[in-house]
């Protein structure tokens, strides 16, 4: 699988110590099959132990979270905080409640932070966080003791200048009001620890639309470059109805784009006269409810129960936006013989290896989600710049640089692409311009 003796070798020590965390492998593996020419080119790498460090998070936090319900139960969830690398800035990554959390989950997605945040181009190294706890079906007060409850170990973890946590799956608005009067409170400290703060404290405006829209960015600058073409006129395929999902559509059709499909851990809806998405946002931001309602209220649209069944519907683009390992080798096999020839990630690691390897064979344009999906973490690097000014921009400001930097992220993955051999391979320009950044800094700043 391997070719390069260090990388096989570094490889190996994380499947002896970690075998038990299926999705960090799967991270890790994908990575390392891109750096093999790095390493190989820049034998400084070895000489001082990056990939080692890289694998291993600076420090990870794993605690209990006591609360209690309206019935007076007590609960008890898990908390964690992985603190993944710090080369750069701050640990900076968001916060997932869902009940599918695991220390392995986290270290997934906090390794995959630190090269997506090297890539928007500010200083943030990457961190990842979350719990168990599923949200679902519980009430505002249930959901801010639990919030309470969390931040009353992680305060002791984070601070503006050394982590500065965010949203992922459910957590968005109202969990961030939560956690940072529960943070205010115990520090006793008003500054910009957490981002996706609401605007009336602290908040960057477009930070909401932005992985959506910096998908959309991300997407039309690709098929630009490489195809000379745009989103103008396609048929898009987006799985997902919670924020990425909701401004991915909401972009893609300002674009040109025909939306036909939303999803959720239920089932997918196909409209194919296109998603009426301010009946998607009623359903979901109004009063989060289940996507089957959009087939109940819209004339010649269909619900299916099972959301894999998303990736069997028709499109020239698909945008998946939910959740991992959502597209399998099969779903990547039917959705190209149905004509579909780019993939960009909403998600993170939305693909499976099997999938990637289909988009490969066929020749689809790939957009990985470090790259594609880097919009949000981008606009809230803005949101501290903003809190460090005291000062808040105007949304078209946040937004045309939020434009320049998924430009840039494009520009930087495909010239590595090209510089590598490989032009166009974006999920190598992405892993090779991400790692690049974190290793100097790693090596200039001595082995810690
Ligand atoms: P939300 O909680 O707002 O929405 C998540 C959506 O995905 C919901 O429709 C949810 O359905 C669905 N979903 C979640 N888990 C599963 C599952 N196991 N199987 C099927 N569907 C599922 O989260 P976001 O939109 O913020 O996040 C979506 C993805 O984008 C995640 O991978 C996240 O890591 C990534 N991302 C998010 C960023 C952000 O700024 N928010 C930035 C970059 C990436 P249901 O309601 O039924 O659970
Ligand atoms: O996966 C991601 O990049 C996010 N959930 C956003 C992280 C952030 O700090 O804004």
């Amino acid at each position: 699988m391997f070719t390069n003796e260090y990388v096989k070798r570094v490889y190996q020590q994380v499947e002896r110590r970690d075998g038990n965390q299926p999705e960090f492998l799967q991270a890790v593996r994908e990575v390392f099959e891109s750096l093999e020419p790095v390493v190989a080119k820049h034998p400084e790498y070895e000489a001082n132990g990056v990939l080692e460090r890289l694998v291993e998070p600076e420090r990870v936090v794993k605690f209990r979270v006591a609360w209690t319900d309206d019935q007076g139960r007590v609960q008890v969830n898990r908390g964690y905080r992985v603190q993944f690398n710090s080369a750069i800035g701050p640990y900076k990554g968001g916060l997932r409640f869902h009940p599918t959390v695991t220390e392995s989950v986290v270290k997934f997605l906090g390794f995959e932070q630190i090269l997506k945040n090297s890539l928007t181009g500010l200083p943030m190294g990457g961190g990842k966080g979350g719990s168990d706890f599923d949200p679902k079906g519980r009430s505002d007060a249930e959901v801010m003791r639990f919030c309470q409850a969390f931040m009353t170990e992680l305060q002791r973890h984070i601070g503006q200048f050394t982590d500065v946590p965010a949203g992922d799956i459910n957590v968005g608005g109202r969990e961030i009001g939560y956690l940072f009067g529960q943070y205010k409170r115990l520090r006793d400290e008003y500054s910009g620890v957490l981002t996706g703060k609401d605007m009336t404290f602290g908040g960057s405006l477009a930070r909401t639309e932005a992985t959506g829209y910096g998908l959309c960015y991300y997407t039309q600058e690709a098929l630009k470059a490489l195809r000379q073409d745009s989103l103008q006129g396609k048929t898009v395929s987006i799985s997902g109805s919670g924020n990425v999902a909701i401004f991915a559509t909401e972009k893609a059709q300002q674009l040109g784009a025909k939306v036909v499909t939303a999803s959720d851990s239920d089932g997918y809806v196909y409209d194919p006269d296109g998603i009426d998405l301010n009946l998607v946002k009623d359903i979901k931001l109004g009063h989060r409810g289940r996507i089957k309602e959009y087939a109940d209220r819209v004339q010649g649209a269909e619900y299916h129960e099972g959301c894999k069944g998303v990736w069997t519907v028709p499109c020239d683009i698909a945008l998946p936006c939910a959740t991992q390992n959502e597209i399998d080798e099969e779903s990547a096999g039917t959705l190209v013989a149905n004509g579909c020839t780019v993939v960009c990630e909403g998600a993170n690691m939305p693909s499976t290896p099997g999938a990637i390897a289909v988009y490969q064979e066929q020749g689809l344009l790939y957009g990985p989600a470090k790259a594609a999906n880097a919009g949000g973490v981008a606009v809230s690097g803005l949101e501290m710049s903003q809190n460090s000014l005291r000062l808040q921009w105007t949304f078209d400001e946040v937004d045309q640089r939020l434009k320049d930097i998924m430009t840039d992220i494009f520009q930087k993955s495909y010239e590595a692409s090209k510089e590598y051999g490989k032009p166009g391979d974006l999920m190598l320009g992405a892993n090779v311009a991400g790692f690049t950044k974190v290793a100097d800094a790693m090596v200039a700043q001595g082995v810690l």
